[in-house]
């Protein structure tokens, strides 16, 4: 009888602890092992960095949201003012915030930037392309404008891909509908030629949209043909996305999974895709890169995702497909606080901008 019992006891707290680690793999993933990182302050006394790309010049370039455009070494941290930009105007989260390098700079040294501004109808936001000549940015092109923006919520991460589309996350300013409204630029992900204009393989027709249902994207990154994105949920389910061509990915009629009856109808109806992870309680989810260099082995085929209100950095272990998430592990929780931009050197030496307003840095990671 005894045996029995312990042996019913064990069956249930098997069946217990499989349910919950099949739980944590669904929203969280399961624990990846530790990792030993140096990291070394490479520039201080910065304000906002929301931009952080290795550049083609060896040069880290950045942009912090009061306006600034900077060129900083990464060996002695010096900064190099390149660009105060005219007409932005910061309000709340909104600001100078996206900065893309064009891949093929050595044919076209463009840089796009993301900004607010003030419009004769109010608060917006726009793409604008500039030339990087004689050291300077010059021969400014708006590439699109009048895009809805609010003092919340305002997307705003650039990529440029190697066929020479720019792609732009937009959030939903503060106006959820908007998510699910196609003739709006709000709550999206973008795309357009290089030029501002429409790409005719776009999945709707005469239409920038790629995708929909966002509601405040702010990482993304391409891996070969495999596009990923961050995006802040509300209360819950801050969540990572594969993103594909034409896809609804719910915002404001599903949050994270497809888990609740209201958002299954409206998911099975809409062709809902659910996100690779989620976050409940949120982190605020910001910047997003891909790391597959040598310098980290344990590193290798991860998504690396900075959050804000989580102040940590998590590597995402993905499978060999890229189409999952197989593990989790968060690094230098609250060491640096708020944390928004990311990006790597060819060398594998990756780099962090934090973002809390007073005294922010770019710290370089490496092993
Ligand atoms: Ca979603
Ligand atoms: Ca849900």
């Amino acid at each position: 009888m005894k045996t029995l019992a312990l042996g019913i006891f064990a069956l249930i707290l098997a069946t217990a602890s499989c349910k919950k680690n099949k739980s944590a793999g669904k929203e969280q993933g399961e624990q990846l092992p530790d990792v030993e990182l140096k990291t070394r302050v490479v520039s201080s006394s910065l304000s906002h960095v929301w931009e952080l790309i290795y550049g083609p010049d060896q040069q880290l370039w950045i942009t912090e949201r009061g306006g600034k455009i900077s060129r900083v070494n990464p060996e002695t941290g010096a900064v190099t003012l390149l660009l105060n930009v005219p007409g932005v105007v910061s309000n709340g989260e909104g600001g100078l915030l996206g900065m893309a390098i064009n891949p093929q700079f050595a044919t076209n040294p463009w840089v796009f930037i993301v900004y607010n501004y003030n419009s004769g109808s109010g608060y917006r936001e726009k793409v604008v392309r500039y030339t990087y000549t004689g050291g300077a940015l010059n021969s400014p092109m708006t590439l699109l404008d009048m895009i809805p923006a609010s003092s919340i919520h305002n997307g705003s991460r650039l990529l440029v891909t190697s066929d020479q589309k720019l792609l732009i996350t937009t959030g939903d300013a503060s106006t959820a509908g908007n998510a699910q409204n196609m003739t709006s630029l709000s709550g999206k992900i973008l795309r357009i030629n290089l030029d501002g204009t429409i790409p005719s393989d776009n999945p709707f027709p005469d239409s920038r949209v790629w995708t929909f249902g966002h509601r405040n994207p702010q990482g993304l990154v391409l891996v070969g043909n495999k596009l990923y994105a961050s995006e802040h949920g509300a209360n819950s389910d801050d969540e990572v996305n594969l993103i594909v061509k034409g896809r609804n990915y719910g915002w404001p009629n599903v949050e994270g999974f497809c888990d609740k009856s209201g958002e299954q109808a409206f998911c099975a109806a809409n062709n809902v895709v659910e996100p690779l992870m989620a976050w409940t309680p949120t982190i605020a989810t910001s910047g997003l890169t891909y790391y597959n260099a040598d310098l980290i082995p344990q590193f290798k085929n991860s998504l690396l995702l900075l959050s804000l209100k989580g102040s940590k950095f998590t590597q995402l272990k993905l499978n060999e497909a890229g189409d999952k998430i197989l593990g989790s592990k968060d690094f230098f929780a609250n060491e640096f606080g708020r944390l928004r931009a990311i990006c790597q050197s060819p060398d594998g030496k990756i780099y962090i901008g934090s973002s809390n307003g007073n005294n922010d840095k770019i710290i370089e990671i490496a092993k």
